[in-house]
């Protein structure tokens, strides 16, 4: 049976569930210094060439001290810190040790929630280790992935997806935080506007202008002048505030992806005609998502080459888009990883995922679903 237990003057909250949020830390970078000892203790940049325009898909955190951080241009990140190690980042690792920690959660419930390669929700309330402790299943979870992968993991232990997602963020690397129900009035209230998840950039500098700084000036904020400034996700910060956020955890999230692919008349080696049909695939993918009303963040390149062999390349961004341009610019940037120009293809495609259908919520960088979408 719920139960309610009112926590102070304004939070209000149901008997309650034990979430708990995995994140891997510095993930593509880590692996690749697991896998080359010899990269260990030095700052290890993975993405595109600095040469050609690339982009940091993430560092290693003795690179993060020098200020270079992911979706920075590489050739900036050079500049920042000219002794890193660049590398190409090798998917198929990744998605290796990724399949080896869902397995790992998999051990414990079946309430898990993959937001990425790297972090999921996991919904323990109940569990298969019969542990009333959140805590100690997300340490022992923990503990777990780096006997089996090397590899260290920060936690976020709380009674809803918001907070365990806000909380797994604050002790990083290897580190865990525990918000309990009693706790997370003050830990919101003391919480930078910035720190808030589902506050990005762009909604931050937003608030910061209106005066809202931290979590008590955003609870002193009533819903509708939030709502005047930031559409739907107005109600949404006026929620999690609250510490209100009764998401379950899906674990079998909508894959929905919205794409074009062509199967090319002849199978075709020069990188320029490749190009041009990508451009061509984007600007008709444009037109259609447009027409649709669909936008999306998760922007995939999907080739196969004249041995049949596919392969897709993805990248997330910020923002949701439908815009030729910004589409193009990140497939421009992720066949750099692809043998586009040294193998024949056969086949190219471009897909969104990560959609979000309904464009008045799409305001600015909100990553959490909101629950009106
Ligand atoms: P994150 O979890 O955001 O970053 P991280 O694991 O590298 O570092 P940390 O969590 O400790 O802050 O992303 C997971 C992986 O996703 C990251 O290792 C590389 C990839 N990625 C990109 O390719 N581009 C991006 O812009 C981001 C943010 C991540
Ligand atoms: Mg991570």
């Amino acid at each position: 049976m719920l139960t309610y237990i009112p926590l102070s003057a304004n939070i209000v909250l149901m008997e309650c569930r034990k979430i708990i949020h995995i994140d891997m830390d510095a993930f593509y970078a880590a692996i690749e210094q697991r896998d080359n000892p010899s990269l260990k203790g030095k700052p290890v940049i993975v993405g595109g060439d600095p040469e050609r325009r690339g982009v940091v898909s993430t560092c290693s955190y003795e690179a993060r001290k020098f200020g270079v951080h992911s979706a920075m241009p590489s050739r900036t990140a050079l500049k920042l810190c000219p002794e890193a190690v660049f590398l190409y980042p090798r998917f198929e690792a990744y998605s290796k040790a990724s399949k080896e920690v869902m397995n790992i959660f998999s051990e414990y419930t079946d309430l898990i929630e993959p937001l990425s390669l790297d972090e999921a929700f996991l919904d323990v309330t109940e569990n298969r280790m019969d542990n009333p402790s959140a805590t100690i299943l997300a340490l022992e979870i923990k503990k777990k992935i780096f006997e089996s992968t090397g590899l260290t993991a920060s936690a976020g232990v709380s009674y809803n997806k918001f907070l365990a997602k806000t909380a797994s963020d604050i002790n990083k690397p290897d580190g865990i935080t525990v918000i309990k129900p009693d706790e997370a009035g003050d830990f919101l209230e003391k919480l930078p506007i910035g720190k808030f998840f589902g506050i990005g950039k762009v909604s931050e500098k937003k608030m910061i202008s209106l005066g809202i700084t931290n979590g008590l000036e955003l609870k002193a904020a009533p819903l509708e002048r939030l709502v005047k400034h930031f559409g739907k996700a107005g109600r949404f910060y006026y929620d999690i505030v609250r510490g209100i956020d009764e998401r379950p955890v899906e674990p079998v999230r909508e894959r929905k992806s919205y794409g074009r692919e062509i199967t090319l008349d002849e199978d075709i080696l020069d990188i320029g005609r490749i190009h041009s049909i990508l451009k061509e695939i984007a600007s008709e993918l444009e037109g259609s998502l447009r027409k649709k009303n669909i936008r999306g963040k998760t922007i995939t390149l999907k080739i196969k080459y004249h041995d049949f062999r596919q392969i897709t390349r993805s990248a997330t961004i910020e923002m949701f888009t439908d815009s030729a341009d910004i589409i193009l610019e990140n497939i421009m940037n992720l066949i750099q990883f692809t043998e586009a120009g040294v193998k024949k293809v056969r086949l190219l495609g471009i897909s969104l995922s990560h959609l979000n259908t309904s464009p008045e919520s799409c305001e600015e960088d909100i990553q959490l679903k909101l629950p009106c979408c």
